[in-house]
């Protein structure tokens, strides 16, 4: 059986990891059984997580074990949609997975640290567990540096939140999905980006304004029924 390497999540959401609750959804909507493991991201074959460990194959990165199911298992996730469709699909996903995805982690592990260090490293006995988070936070700010987003102001970067979030908003519209009546490949990365900005324990500007928008938090609510729905036959229901 297909075996799932993913985060172990935190405050009750489905997965407080977006790009593993997106490899849950993309999973679950193959149709495919899977099982899930529990681990971190040094045990993904590229240093992150979720992997997908299928017989003697270990593929990591999320948009790859959507191509690997594809491929592989003849999923069928954006059949019938236009070339113009797709490339909308792709400019969406990329600007919530490059983008917004790196807003929620400077919130995350620069504006609120303690809710971090807290929810996801409170197995660490102190005084290590302050060095480990210490370390692991230089490590993001210099990734954030890197990409450029770190070097805005708190009141720019709040600005590119909520620019994307309203972006994202007005594409959805009345939905219920981004193309429709059913749910995409483009549904499964977008909507764990959004669950993580409207409904972690982080009360930012950022909360504030995705939580403004009855549109998403409808459509994040509807793609986590609509999608899981099935997922009593499969093991690990989360
Ligand atoms: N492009 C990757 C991104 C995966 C990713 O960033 N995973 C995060 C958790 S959501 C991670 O493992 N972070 C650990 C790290 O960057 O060291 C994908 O689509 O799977």
């Amino acid at each position: 059986m297909l075996k799932l390497m993913k985060l172990p999540t935190a405050w009750g959401l489905r997965n407080a990891s977006p790009f593993n609750l997106k490899a849950e959804a993309l999973l679950t909507m193959s149709g495919q059984a899977y099982e899930s493991i529990e681990a971190l991201p040094n045990k993904g074959p590229k240093g992150k997580l979720p992997a997908l460990i299928d017989g003697e194959q270990v593929i990591g990165d999320s948009s790859l074990i959507q191509r690997h199911l594809e491929d592989k298992y003849e999923a069928r996730f954006d059949d019938g949609l236009s070339e113009v469709e797709l490339a909308d699909a792709v400019a969406y996903r990329r600007m919530a997975e490059e983008w917004l995805y790196f807003i929620n982690l400077w919130v995350r592990w620069i504006e609120c640290p303690t809710i971090t260090r807290d929810a996801f490293f409170s197995g660490i006995p102190w005084p290590l567990r302050g060095l480990v988070f210490g370390r692991l936070q230089k490590d993001v700010k210099r990734t954030l540096h890197g990409q450029g987003l770190g070097r805005h102001t708190r009141e720019e970067i709040y600005g590119f939140g909520e620019e994307a979030l309203a972006a994202i908003a007005a594409r959805i519209g009345s939905g219920p999905f981004f193309f429709g009546d059913t749910p995409r490949s483009v549904d499964a990365a977008l909507y764990p980006q959004l669950l993580n900005v409207a409904e972690a324990p982080y009360d930012t500007p950022l909360r504030e304004a995705a939580r403004k928008h009855a549109v998403l938090t409808d459509y994040v609510r509807r793609c986590d029924q609509t999608i899981f729905a099935a997922r009593e036959d499969l093991p690990n229901v989360a």
